[in-house]
């Protein structure tokens, strides 16, 4: 698939520091120590709904990540799917009477609009499951042959039992894996499976659902095997990060690292497991089946700007849940126009340390909130009195949009 377009970043003095991220397989916050070439997978989009915030801010934190890992020198190859073809992409398109196709394409391309208006750092590789199909069935055969699938009819599942580390990512109990399972597009409660959190990996074609051609008869793959195949296609094991919002911990990361890691008779699939916590909206997880959304698209259209949008987004921790409402948007805003003010002026205070505290608190997992008010303390200092430093106004702009992405 067609990615979208980069812009471009500006050059800062000095470098960027060594990046430690919560890992949620060890529950720690570690050094990511990647060679030169950084190999980043993060989940993308099911297009049947346009971005929304919470779309938006885990994107946002893996934007964050790549800057910082080039402002610290590192080239990442960073490779993100999109799942253009589900069941709840087939439901949708099905409820509106739309071909699936078109559903998928509009949607998708609404998703590049609105990453590019966010100054979102494109992928490298942005790898449709669709145009995959034949990878994903590599994989599926990789592991038939090595023992490791089973069918319940025509379709074709993974025994759980043949991965040793299963479990090992999320660390949730047994019953809490079933309910998991059963909420988050799983079917642990299928007459037939040898265990009930035995993922499926193709789906047997079944009248009215689009289907392809494959060894394993025709069908169309299961979602965590396609993950699988693209990030060990364009990537390779072990990747450094893989990454996603927090509701795919369970089933979706820890079946597919399952999936690579028997396939290839390696591990781990990820040196770290990231994850961005759910952003909340009139008190529930912000979802496109609950419908209580958000979009990107419609703030534009209302005429919020990106860079507030994102100042809104960035003033909270990637990792933890939060709630979106006017107030975070309008505090985003604010700090928008209180920077825009500080920087539009001939001098200001000197901002050399601003940026090296920048790049320690981003470089410390991501820390953007105390990142924003750094600068607040900088722009504050520039209002109440003044500074001579000509440069500083400059820096400020640099370091804002190439380390934060907020043009000022
Ligand atoms: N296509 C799959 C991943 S392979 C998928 O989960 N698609 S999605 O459209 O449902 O979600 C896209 C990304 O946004 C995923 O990384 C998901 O974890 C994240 N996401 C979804 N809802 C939220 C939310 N409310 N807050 C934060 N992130 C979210
Ligand atoms: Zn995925």
């Amino acid at each position: 698939m067609r990615s979208w377009p980069a812009s471009s970043l500006r050059r800062l003095p000095g470098r960027g520091l060594p990046v430690r991220l919560h890992d949620t397989a060890t529950r720690q916050v570690r050094p990511l120590s990647p060679g030169p070439l950084t190999r980043l997978y993060v989940c993308g989009i099911t297009p049947y709904d346009a971005t929304h915030l919470g779309h938006a801010a885990t994107y946002l934190a893996y934007d964050l990540l790549t800057r910082q890992l080039a402002d610290a020198g590192h080239e990442v190859d960073y490779v993100q799917n999109v799942t253009d073809v589900d069941d709840p992409l087939l439901e949708r398109a099905q409820r509106e009477g739309v071909d699936w196709r078109d559903l998928a394409d509009q949607e998708t391309q609404r998703f590049r609009e609105d990453m590019v208006a966010l100054s979102v750092l494109p992928p490298r590789h942005f790898i449709g499951a669709v145009e995959s199909v034949p990878d994903i069935a590599a994989v599926i055969e990789t592991l038939a042959a090595k023992g490791a699938t089973y069918r319940l009819g025509a379709d074709v599942y993974f025994p759980v039992s043949k991965a040793p580390r299963f479990g090992q990512i999320g660390h949730f109990g047994y019953d809490q894996m079933l309910a998991l399972a059963a909420e988050r597009g799983g079917d642990p409660n299928r007459p037939g499976k040898h265990d009930p959190l035995d993922p499926l990996l193709w789906r047997a074609e079944r009248a009215g659902e689009p289907a392809w051609d494959s060894s394993l008869g025709r069908g169309r793959p299961g979602w965590h095997v396609e993950c699988a195949a693209i990030a060990l296609r364009y990537l390779g094991m072990p990747i450094d990060v893989q990454g996603g919002g927090m509701d795919l911990v369970f089933p979706h990361h820890e079946c597919s690292a399952a999936h690579a890691e028997v396939a290839t008779g390696r591990w781990p699939f990820a040196r770290s497991y990231v994850h961005a916590g759910m952003v909340r909206y009139e008190g529930h997880k912000m979802s496109k089946s609950l419908g209580n959304l958000v979009f990107v698209s419609r703030l534009r259209a209302d005429g919020v700007e990106p860079a507030a949008i994102r100042l809104s987004v960035l003033g909270r921790h990637y990792g933890r849940a939060w709630e979106w409402t006017g107030d975070v948007l309008d505090e985003g805003r604010g700090r928008l126009r209180r920077w825009r003010e500080a920087v539009d002026r001939p001098a200001a205070p000197p901002a050399h340390h601003l940026l090296d505290e920048v790049r320690r608190y981003l470089a410390d997992d991501l820390d953007a909130p105390a990142a924003l008010r750094a600068i607040d303390r900088w722009a504050e200092q520039a209002r109440t009195s003044g500074g001579r430093d000509p440069q500083a106004p400059a820096l400020v702009r640099d370091l804002a949009w190439t380390l934060l992405g907020v043009a000022l």
